[in-house]
């Protein structure tokens, strides 16, 4: 099966920071791909449209970055094809920032992906997009109480008249050049689920690929076997 999604293993591209635009469907991920990489990808969200990785660079302070517009998901538990693709690319792949755009007008349905997101990653950034539909519905978003609670940066955009892209490329790159570390609210479980996936964790420590998170623990101990054959095939490779 063709993986549009592995890295290519060349120095070049491994020097490049990786990352990924993460969130709901519609909720302007294209938008913002095709503004920072120039690149004119179609928008638009039928079955199957954006199942394949759209790839692009983009420029900053001297760095060139690459960004990932991945496929629209409203969670990381169901098996669409567009789910896999994503979750495995956050996984396997590790982008050095993954930005999860969400519509500013349904923050709560959209805050849902990013703490399952956060699982996997704290390298997160949330960017609420849609901050003009959201002030024409009079609805206010405090973003430094919201940045408290959440633990990462947030930036607001409206990415369709190109407004506050800027401010977001600053955030990534804050994350790249060390000048700010994101520590996401983790979710807590029941304390026997706590103790479970501790224990998990420290068995698997010596096992399993460096890329071992808390999410993959979880669905092991969900029983999901296959993603337990992708970890081990991962484990054979070279
Ligand atoms: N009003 C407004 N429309 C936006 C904004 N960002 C994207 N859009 C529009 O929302 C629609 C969906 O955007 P798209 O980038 O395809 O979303 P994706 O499914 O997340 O890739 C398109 O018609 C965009 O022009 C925004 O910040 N404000
Ligand atoms: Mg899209």
């Amino acid at each position: 099966m063709p993986r549009p999604w592995r890295k290519q293993n060349t120095n070049q591209s491994l020097k490049r920071p990786l990352i990924a635009l993460a969130g709901n469907p519609n909720t302007g991920k294209s938008t913002i791909f095709n503004s920072l990489t120039g690149l004119r990808q179609h928008t638009g969200n039928w079955t199957g449209k954006t199942v394949v990785l759209a790839k692009g660079e983009y420029r900053y302070r001297g760095k060139t970055i690459t960004l990932i517009d991945l496929p629209g998901i409203y969670s990381l538990l169901t098996s669409s094809p567009e789910e896999e693709i994503a979750r495995d690319f956050l996984c396997f792949q590790q982008p050095e920032v993954t930005v999860v755009v969400v519509d500013s007008t349904c923050l709560e349905r959209n805050l849902a992906l990013f703490f399952q997101i956060s699982e996997i990653t704290p390298s997160l950034v949330i960017c609420l997009n849609f901050i003009d539909e959201a002030r024409r519905k009079g609805i206010m978003i405090n973003t430094s109480k919201l940045e408290q609670e959440l633990g990462v940066r947030v930036v607001t955009t409206a990415a369709r008249q190109g407004i506050g892209l800027q401010e977001l490329k600053e955030a990534v790159d804050e994350i790249l050049r060390g000048a700010f570390t994101p520590k996401p609210k983790k979710v807590n479980y029941s304390p026997e689920l706590e103790i479970t996936i501790r224990r998990l964790e420290a068995e698997l420590k010596n096992q399993a690929p460096p890329n071992l998170n808390r999410w993959l623990v979880l669905r092991l101990l969900d029983g999901d076997r296959k993603l337990f054959e992708k970890l081990k095939m991962k484990e054979r490779r070279p």
